[in-house]
């Protein structure tokens, strides 16, 4: 099918009006059907942690990151349903990828199309050493969610390869040790580079001692990312 740049047009105007940090639209018919409930296209959006709150992190979670975490939760959530509902009202299927509908990360170990996978064929990162998205604008310090469409949206060329390079700044500060070091690459399983468990474990007892609060809340890879720090010290506007 043709791609439709007046809905991809609408779209843009609708995410940029809303103050979404960062989207882009993707081209997912490389994936598995299964994977995409046999959607072709989706729209990755994005919103930046705030400054402040991120710089507070160095000795452990703070009571602001859980905030700014929950608050950042919700917004996406709504942000997903209205583009869902635009999409629907113009005639396409769509279906946003909420936390009700695929799960957190408090109850579930993996998805099966995360997020990270749609930013990436909509080119707006790579997959750090730390199994996070990186970003040149806001380095990992962003969060995401998805929205996946029939409608033919004029998709971005995707990312398939680190742009880590020899930076092995998170590595050496996982207090989990959960980051081989290892670069991505497109399709590389993340078993073979990051160790979900040690991460969870770790950023649950870092939790409990700073926010007393049975959660997996850490950001230390985020905080330490030499992307989010040039990041933190430009003048680019947070949501
Ligand atoms: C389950 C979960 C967890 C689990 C497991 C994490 C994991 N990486 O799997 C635990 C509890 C450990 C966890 C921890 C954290 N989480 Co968490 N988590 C999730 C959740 C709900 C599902 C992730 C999932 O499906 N995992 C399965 C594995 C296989 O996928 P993945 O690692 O997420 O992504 C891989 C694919 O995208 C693949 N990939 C990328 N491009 C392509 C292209 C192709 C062709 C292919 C084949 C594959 C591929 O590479 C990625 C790396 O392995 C997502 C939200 C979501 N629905 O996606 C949030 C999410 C990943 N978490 C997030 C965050 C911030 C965290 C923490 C930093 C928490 C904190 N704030 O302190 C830590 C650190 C996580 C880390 N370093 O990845 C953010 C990441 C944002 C970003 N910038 O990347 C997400 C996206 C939530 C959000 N709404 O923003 N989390």
């Amino acid at each position: 099918m043709e791609t439709n740049t007046k809905i991809t047009q609408m779209i843009r105007a609708l995410l940029q009006d809303e103050g979404v940090s960062l989207y882009g639209f993707a081209d997912l018919r490389d994936l598995p059907a299964e994977q995409r409930d046999g959607f072709d296209y989706g729209i990755s959006i994005g919103l930046a942690l705030d400054k402040d709150v991120l710089r507070g992190i160095a000795d452990g979670p703070t009571p602001d990151y859980h905030a700014n975490y929950d608050r950042l939760n919700e917004r996406l959530d709504a942000l997903s349903l209205l583009a869902e509902k635009t999409l629907i009202e113009q005639g396409f299927k769509a279906q946003a990828n909420t936390r009700e509908f695929v799960g957190s990360g408090e109850v579930i170990d993996g998805t099966k199309l995360p997020h990270k996978t749609v930013a990436t064929r909509a080119g707006l990162g790579w997959i750090g050493k730390c199994a996070l998205l990186v970003t040149e604008s806001f380095g990992s310090g962003i969060r995401i969610s998805s929205i996946l469409t029939d409608a033919p949206l004029e998709a971005a060329d995707p990312i398939n390869t680190s742009h880590c390079g020899n930076c092995q700044v998170c590595k050496n500060i996982c207090p989990a040790h959960a980051i081989s070091g290892t670069p991505w690459v497109a399709g590389l399983p993340r078993e073979q580079f990051w160790d979900a468990k040690a991460c969870r474990k770790t950023a649950r007892a870092r939790s409990i001692e700073h926010l007393r609060e049975e959660i997996t809340l850490c950001g230390l890879c985020i905080l330490r990312c030499p992307w989010t720090q040039k990041a933190l010290s430009a003048s680019v506007p947070t949501e």
